[in-house]
């Protein structure tokens, strides 16, 4: 009997631990004059090579999501609304995400490691 419980115990842990093989990571932009890009509820600034995977929310008819980078090159619509999901694969570097129509005021970036 122990030897069963222990096996549902370790399947049932082997589930959430497949899940969060991708990290997620959250980009927002607008309504306001922001763009930003977090994991966790915490601001992206240094992340390990690999493969991610980004849920842009882009809630704004002015403004866009546009993330560029070694590899990468990927943006929402200006005039369009709504979440976006990219799995991305990150090499070593220094990425870049801007509104382009405001980049002046709405950018940010990250380094890969
Ligand atoms: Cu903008």
């Amino acid at each position: 009997m122990k030897l069963v419980a222990l096996a549902v115990l370790v399947a049932a842990l082997a589930v959430p631990a497949a899940l969060a093989a991708t990290p997620t990571l959250n980009g927002t932009v607008g309504p306001g004059f922001t763009i930003t890009l977090t994991q966790g509820g915490k601001k992206v600034s240094k992340l390990k090579a690999g493969t991610y995977v980004f849920k842009i929310a882009d809630k704004s008819t002015i403004h866009d999501f546009h993330l560029t980078g070694p590899g990468v090159n990927k943006k929402t619509t200006v005039v369009g609304q709504g979440t976006t999901t990219w799995k991305l694969t990150l090499k070593k570097g220094t990425y870049k995400y801007v509104c382009d129509p405001h980049a002046s005021i709405m950018h940010g970036a990250f380094t890969v490691t």
